[in-house]
């Protein structure tokens, strides 16, 4: 941690990076270093490669600082929540710290603090301030406290426990308003997503006598909704839900033809594992993964059923 600490010192321009369509976990947690970095009189950039950002996050700290083009007088960055260099969106040739909690992270950086027994990266940047005697203003527990309420779902999933609410208790004393988190997290979807969930709910495929939930969505579904690839997310948690289903698989494709994967479980199945095999990563909970070469959705839905009916 205290090379983390010199590495900040010695830099004349740091640059905090969010992940490709980024969640609240990685917004929140790169705004709360942003607030760091400003306490400390640094000059400090924002960078994300995704220019549509979901409009719910933008109550967070410094959000309109977000640019899409990297700094080149950049000397140093720090990536939060990013599982892997392809979720930075740029080869990053300066210097790179990297803050995660993914159990599938390669520890890509010059400097690495991994955390994978922590529930969102907000919990890892909390508690590098505390070790460090950082003074959390409100801004700052504010954006974390976004982030460990959208990583541990709302504090419904499965590796909540007494910390999770001991971090959130503190958070609250440190300031972060939690009903404006609440508010724009945890109660707020666009028209988009709505109808786009509504699409997904009229698809969806049970397999495996209703253990899995399957959603194919199409680039025309996603073009006729409006919605954002993170919109996708809302069905594809809900199908847990359903009284038999262990996993939950989307499908998206891209406008290329390319898909992106998602998987959820709320159950002993590792997600993560099934991830991997097809060159992604995540949590044993909450994995993805990319199929780059150009499949028709069906034949993505044949091949990714069969790994995971041979891990449930
Ligand atoms: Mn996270």
């Amino acid at each position: 941690m205290s090379e983390i600490l010199n590495k900040i010192d010695k830099a004349k321009h740091i640059v905090v990076i969010s992940h490709i369509n980024p969640d609240a976990d990685s917004i929140g947690g790169a705004s709360a270093m942003y607030s760091f970095l400003l306490q400390n009189h640094k000059k400090v950039s924002w960078f994300c490669k995704t220019q549509y950002i979901e409009k719910k996050l933008s109550f967070i700290p410094w959000f309109e600082k977000i640019k899409t083009s990297f700094p080149s007088s950049a000397d140093l960055a720090i990536s939060l929540d990013c599982a892997d260099k392809k979720r930075l969106g740029i080869e990053i040739e300066c210097e790179l710290i990297n803050i995660d909690h993914h159990e599938s992270n390669d520890n890509y950086g010059d400097v690495n603090l991994i955390q994978t027994n922590f529930i969102s990266t907000t919990q890892v940047v909390y508690e590098f301030f505390k070790a460090n005697s950082v003074k959390i203003n409100k801004k700052m527990a504010t954006a974390l406290y976004a982030g460990l309420l959208e990583d541990s779902d709302m504090f419904l999933s499965q590796n909540v426990d007494g910390t999770t609410f001991a971090l959130a208790k503190e958070l609250i004393e440190n300031g972060a308003d939690f009903q404006l988190c609440n508010k724009n997290i945890a109660k707020s979807i666009s028209l988009a997503a709505l109808r786009l969930k509504a699409i997904m709910l009229k698809n969806i495929f049970l397999e495996c006598d209703a253990r899995v939930a399957i959603f194919c969505v199409s680039d025309e579904d996603m073009k006729s909704s409006g919605a954002l690839e993170n919109d996708c997310k809302a069905a594809l948690e809900e199908a847990l839900y359903l009284p038999y289903v262990e996993v939950s698989l989307l499908l998206k494709q891209n406008s290329d033809f390319t898909i992106k994967g998602s998987l959820r479980s709320n159950s002993d199945v590792n997600v993560c594992k099934i991830a991997m095999q097809l060159g992604g990563g995540g949590h044993k909970n909450r994995a993805g993964f990319n199929i780059e070469s150009f499949v028709l959705l069906h034949d993505a839905k044949k091949r990714v059923l069969n790994l995971i009916k041979k891990e449930i």
